[in-house]
């Protein structure tokens, strides 16, 4: 294991508007998002101005989480939605002509309905045998053999409710571990899960409302790394964001990254370009609107 970095990391948090995010990176770009409808924005040849909303549905009421990618293996991606209100996890194949309001019918299929208390999407081969599995919260979804009928469903953690969830290898073999934060919880748990049997081991269960969660290697050191961060919604006045180092033992060295912003579905991502994954997050229903970025600064 790499010596532990002599800053870790120092961080910038900084005010952006949104724009700034796709500054650095010009070309045609597309986003979904939820809510009453989903939707995804058509970029512009200039990404500055107005982008075209186009929506893929409003069959349901109350979209919390998308997921975009080949959740059926045959190559081409999908959209994946569940709806809180409805309590369904669909996904869309995308029509020939994806600009069509909304998209037909034939191209949903349904994963799962009766779904109640679900948050966080995500989806890996968790049991490497070419076949994607998805995740729901804290449910594991399984592709039946016909198209047309419901996917099996494991619960790995019945007791956590309304949680992120992320997938990736943070121990042994190189089999996806699960990870869960109780996002909309106060003395929320953050744990992580390990195959087959998805043995519980808890990182921290006195977060309040951890309601971003990721899995990168934050200090360089090969080993994949958690991220969680705390909502403030007036009444949290310290929200932290945490970076969980990975050992590689199975022991995690919890530092916090950051005091007194509070973040809502921050997000993973190289934003200068220097190969460190960086933090960008939002507030929510707090005093203030604002965009922030946290700028790993590992070893500079
Ligand atoms: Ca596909
Ligand atoms: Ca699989
Ligand atoms: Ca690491
Ligand atoms: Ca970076």
């Amino acid at each position: 294991m790499c010596p532990v970095p002599r800053h870790f990391p120092l961080h910038r948090p900084r005010n952006r508007s949104h724009n700034y995010l796709y500054r650095r990176q010009p070309g045609r770009r597309s986003r979904a998002g939820g809510g009453k409808e989903v939707y995804w924005l058509e970029c512009p040849q200039n990404p500055t101005q107005p982008w075209t909303k186009r929506i893929i549905t409003n069959s349901f009421v109350n979209y919390h989480d998308q997921l975009i990618g080949d959740v059926d293996d045959d190559g081409e991606i999908e959209v994946v939605t569940h709806s809180q209100g409805s309590k369904v996890l669909v996904y869309y194949k995308i029509p020939p002509d994806p600009t069509v309001q909304p998209w037909p019918d034939a191209y949903r299929r349904t994963v799962a309905t009766d779904l109640s208390q679900v948050e966080g999407l995500a989806m890996a081969d968790l049991d490497a045998n070419g076949r994607t599995e998805l995740l729901g919260g804290p449910n594991i979804f399984t592709r039946p053999l016909n198209p047309e009928s419901l996917w099996g469903k494991v619960t790995l953690a019945g007791s956590y409710k309304k949680t992120r969830v992320a997938v990736g290898n943070i121990y042994g073999d190189g089999r996806p571990e699960i990870v869960l934060s109780e996002g909309e919880n106060t003395s929320a748990r953050l744990a992580w899960f390990t195959p087959p049997l998805w043995n519980a081991h808890v990182l921290n269960s006195t977060l309040f409302h951890p309601h971003s969660l990721a899995i990168a290697d934050f200090d360089g050191d090969g080993l994949n790394d958690v991220f969680t961060g705390e909502m403030g919604l007036g009444t949290n006045l310290n929200p932290k964001l945490f970076v969980y180092r990975n050992k590689g033992d199975g022991s995690f060295e919890q530092v916090v990254i950051s005091q007194g912003v509070p973040t809502h579905e921050a997000k993973v991502a190289d934003i200068d370009g220097d190969g460190r994954p960086d933090i960008v997050g939002k507030t929510c229903d707090d005093q203030t609107n604002h965009v922030d970025i946290w700028f790993n600064e590992t070893g500079k």
